[in-house]
């Protein structure tokens, strides 16, 4: 069976790191047009480096949880083609042993603004940063930001479109592109599966209520 999986902020909730849009979330802490846009970038380098070297530090502290582990069992299964697309830029599912698909980039990534060049961000990063290949001080997070266009779309399109199943992880289903998979995957016939503490929306064939680390594993066996 062809199972493509989508995993959001609510996945990572129980490894202790914080979500977007729940109650306390980062958005409630910080704002979008201060943070995560490239024209926060360019008018206040120091503050975007802030925000992402806090949660550099607090990923570092994360493990992976048992909804991480249960994913990468079901992709060790040969019964099943799973892809597993992350919006999250955390690496547990890395450390879960996964290989997901980050389309909205990793913490773990830096690049440079001027030269396009990528290399493992120090966990120290910051605006004053030089570039490892062209020495200016335009290092950024490899992340993906608002109203930049999100990675790995070709692959992920090719797997809507021939996916069984599709199931959603722990996303408020607020951001695009990946708010509208779930529409992708049924119009090719897919059943759609949501794992969430709440109910989201009303687009899922299926839903499995309750904590990630409770309902993946009980999904996964
Ligand atoms: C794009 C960066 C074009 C890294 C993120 C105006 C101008 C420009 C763009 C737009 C615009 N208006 C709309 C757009 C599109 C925009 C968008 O969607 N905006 C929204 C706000 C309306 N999208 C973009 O800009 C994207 N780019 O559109 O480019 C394009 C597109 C296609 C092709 C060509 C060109 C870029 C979007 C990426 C933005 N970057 N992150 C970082 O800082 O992390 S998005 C950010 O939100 C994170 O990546 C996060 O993953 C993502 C989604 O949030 P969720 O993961 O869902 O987390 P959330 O907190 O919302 O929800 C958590 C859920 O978990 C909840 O449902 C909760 O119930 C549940 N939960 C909690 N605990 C548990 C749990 N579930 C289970 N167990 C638990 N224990």
């Amino acid at each position: 069976m062809n199972i493509v999986i989508l995993t959001g902020a609510g996945i990572s909730a129980e490894s202790g790191l914080g979500t977007f849009r729940d109650a306390g979330g980062l958005w409630a802490r910080f704002r979008i047009e201060d943070v995560a846009t490239p024209e926060a970038y360019a008018r206040d380098p120091a503050r975007v480096h802030a925000f992402y070297a806090m949660r550099r530090h607090e990923a570092a502290k994360a493990g992976p949880n048992a909804a991480h582990h249960a994913i990468a069992r079901l992709e060790a299964d040969p019964r099943h083609r799973v892809t597993l697309i992350t919006q999250n830029v955390d690496a547990l599912h890395e450390a879960a042993g996964s290989r997901p698909l980050h389309m909205h980039g990793t913490l773990a990534g830096a690049l440079c603004a001027a030269c396009g060049h990528r290399w493992t961000a120090p966990l120290a990063m910051d605006e004053t940063t030089p570039c490892p290949a062209c020495d200016r001080t335009t290092s950024r997070p490899d992340v993906v930001w608002f109203g930049e266009v999100p990675r790995h779309l070709d692959e992920i399109d090719a797997a809507l479109s021939a996916a069984d199943l599709f199931v959603a992880i722990g996303t408020s289903g607020e951001v695009y592109p990946a708010a509208g998979f779930v529409e992708l995957a049924a119009a090719a016939g897919a059943e759609t599966l949501e794992l969430n503490l709440e109910p989201t929306s009303s687009r899922f064939d299926r839903r499995l209520t309750g904590p990630a680390t409770r309902t993946v594993p009980d999904w996964v066996e």
